[in-house]
């Protein structure tokens, strides 16, 4: 079986461990972090981002996923950093679908994406690389999710919504079919989007609304 390693100790990575256990196609070598936070169910640690390179030689056949999906927009910088620097290292980085997530006929989704339990993807729809499709999200048919996007847990969007590249839409939010979010936006939890966000910023409220 292929070995894989996560990016990130916290939560999401624990979440992560608990998804890629239930599968059968990996064998988790361990996770690198910023911080030695031990062994975390089960997953020993390996050392820091300047350990990647060593890993890759040791293991020219490990897989790695980023397990960092804080809803903090820096966050996402962060994702993409990791990403392209893995990327570099020749590392390949899977999609990991949960195995109680519904993936309907004709999605297509890029390398380094993570659709957690419980998400629900309609048909027709495309989605980003390193985007993270959390716990119970429901994107409805035709979407386009771009790149580093993050759906929050128990975020709805309708059928041909439009999520710009490193957006986050935050838990619970709802976005009503056909509108399109531009790339970099924060959809703050809860918020109901029945506009177009058109320009980069942050969208909170019912219904939701630019932040000044
Ligand atoms: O550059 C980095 C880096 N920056 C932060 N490289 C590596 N290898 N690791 C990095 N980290 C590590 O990511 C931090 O040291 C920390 O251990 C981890 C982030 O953990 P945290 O629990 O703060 O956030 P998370 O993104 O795993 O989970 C948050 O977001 C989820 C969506 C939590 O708030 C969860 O509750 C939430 N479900």
């Amino acid at each position: 079986m292929p070995e894989i390693i996560l990016i990130g100790g916290g939560g999401h990575a624990r979440v992560v461990i608990s998804i890629l256990k239930r599968l059968p196609d990996y064998d988790i070598a361990g996770y690198v972090d910023k911080e030695n936070k031990g062994r975390i169910l089960g997953v020993e640690y390996m050392g820091n981002d300047a350990i990647l390179a060593d890993i890759k030689n040791n293991h020219p056949d490990c897989h790695a996923v980023i397990a960092l999906g804080s809803t903090d927009h820096r966050q996402v910088k962060t994702r993409k950093r990791l990403y392209e620097h893995l990327e570099k290292l020749g590392f390949t980085l899977p999609v990991i679908v949960s195995p109680a997530a519904i993936i309907s006929e004709d999605v297509h989704i890029d390398p380094g994406t993570a659709i957690m339990d419980g998400a629900i993807i309609g048909t027709g729809s495309r989605i980003g690389k390193c985007a993270i499709i959390n716990t119970r999200c429901s994107v409805d048919h035709d979407c386009r999710i771009g790149d580093y996007v993050h759906i929050a847990p128990g975020a709805t969007l309708s059928g041909g919504v439009t999520v710009g590249s490193e957006s986050l839409v935050g838990a619970g939010a709802t976005v009503i079919h056909h509108t399109t979010i531009a790339d970099k936006c924060v959809i703050g939890a809860g918020a109901v989007v029945i506009r177009d966000c058109t320009s980069k910023g942050t969208y909170v409220g019912v219904p939701a609304r630019l932040m000044r």
